[in-house]
């Protein structure tokens, strides 16, 4: 079994509903068992224009192989309605795998660790939730020197959503 991180993403159609979907789905992929959930966060998109999101983190322990994962993972993300219309455009639901483990991977559809997680408040903080302070990613630096890089501005942390 290995630890992994999903982070989840929604700007649409009830964004907290589409997050609480998005878990019960994950707590029925199979060889796999949901370890935790954090809290949910909005805040503004980092593109101007579109609706605030409501962000989360959900730890998983699984057998899966990650491209396994992943294509799991889009398939609850089509389930939910999710339309491919522009790169980084609104959507009803992002699961995107943060962590896999210590794995480094770097294929042309799956990088992991995801390359935005440090410079996201949206990830980090909910991520810290449920990963110890001195998780290690594969490059060496711990959550605890990202979460220290990373002001927590512009969240709103909704507890019990
Ligand atoms: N902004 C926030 N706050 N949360 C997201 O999940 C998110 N995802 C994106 C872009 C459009 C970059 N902005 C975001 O893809």
């Amino acid at each position: 079994m290995e630890r992994i991180y999903i982070g989840m993403g929604s700007n649409l159609a009830d964004p907290a509903e589409q997050l609480r979907s998005a878990v019960e789905a994950l707590g029925q992929l199979s060889l796999t068992t949901l370890a935790g959930v954090s809290a949910f966060y909005q805040s503004d998109s980092l593109l101007p224009g579109q609706p605030r999101y409501t962000n989360a983190v959900a730890a998983l322990e699984s057998n899966m192989a990650p491209l396994e994962l992943l294509d799991a993972l889009q398939a609850i993300e089509n389930d939910q309605g999710r339309e491919r219309l522009e790169r980084w455009g609104p959507r009803t639901l992002d699961l995107d795998i943060l962590l896999f483990g210590d794995r480094l991977i770097d294929e042309p559809r799956l990088k992991v660790p995801h390359y935005q997680i440090q410079e996201r408040a949206f990830v980090l903080y909910p991520l810290a939730e449920l990963a110890p302070q001195d998780l290690r990613l594969p490059d060496g630096r711990t959550l605890n020197d990202l979460l220290a890089a990373c002001p927590f501005v512009g969240l709103e942390r909704i507890p019990h959503a």
